[in-house]
């Protein structure tokens, strides 16, 4: 069974990812003498972060599924860049599967790829090469190089309290790349701010419960120290009645 994990409600956190590949052609001039003579490109399928953080801390470690041709064809990522770069010569349906940290208690995310090597419609990037993301059916660039990245979107709703520390632990994060001069609001912005008046109502909670607890500890001792007192001049009473009683009976 799962272990129980607090959520942070009515909270959704979506970070942008991208997959794909890049492939460049060999010819005589760069091919190198270990590479097998069928093999006619290089290639790199990877899992990246198109924002300029850079963060991919939610990560666990991302598998990759090869075609059965491929040595080792089942390849796992344990840490970025998640990345494979092989050689080969044909195009194939990779499997990409993303596993988050444990703390975040979210099923892994499956992809599929169609890895690129020759593009359908060879198509010169006009802005010198740069290539749009979401050319999913390969394009290539002036160098020769192909390239098929996809985006995507992955979505976290209502996220552990710790998965949502991982998720937010770069500052940006949260103030999506949505908030612009115009617009200074957004749903995930006020839903932040939400989570931070409702641990900041958590904290005062619990100092309001550690202060009633000392209270209660205070009175305790003091009615301890009361009893005590109260024992301790009954005690002495009897003792007086005690030294009176023998004073009489010494008197007589
Ligand atoms: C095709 N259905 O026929 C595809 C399969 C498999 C590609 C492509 C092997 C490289 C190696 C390789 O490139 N396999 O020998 O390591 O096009």
């Amino acid at each position: 069974m799962a272990p129980h994990v607090k959520r942070v409600k009515n909270i959704s956190i979506s970070r942008p990812i991208i997959y794909g590949n890049t492939a460049s052609p060999f010819d005589a001039t760069n091919k190198p003498s270990s590479v097998p003579s069928d093999h006619t490109h290089s290639w790199t399928v990877f899992v990246r972060d198109p924002t300029k953080s850079q963060d991919l801390s939610m990560i666990k470690k991302v598998v990759f599924k090869l075609h059965d041709t491929i040595r080792n064809p089942l390849r796992t990522i344990e840490s970025p860049p998640f990345e494979i770069t092989e050689t080969g010569w044909g195009e194939f349906e990779v499997i990409i599967k993303i596993f988050f940290q444990p703390e975040s208690n979210e099923k892994p995310v499956q992809f599929y790829h169609h890895l690129k090597l020759h593009p359908y419609n060879p198509q010169v990037g006009e802005s010198g090469g740069t290539v749009p993301v979401g050319s999913g059916s390969g394009v290539v660039n002036p160098d020769g190089t192909v390239e098929s990245v996809l985006y995507d979107e992955l979505m976290f709703n209502e996220p552990t309290e710790d998965f949502f520390k991982i998720l937010t632990n770069k500052p940006g994060h949260l103030l999506n790349s949505k908030k612009t001069t115009e617009l200074v609001y957004s749903d995930e912005l006020e839903q932040e701010e939400l989570f931070r008046i409702n641990n900041a109502l958590g904290e005062v909670q619990e100092q309001i419960l550690s202060a009633r607890k000392k209270i209660q500890e205070l009175e305790f001792t003091n009615k301890q120290r009361i009893q005590q007192q109260q024992e301790q001049e009954k005690e002495q009473e009897h003792k007086q009645e005690q030294e009176n009683d023998d004073e009489n009976v010494d008197s007589e």
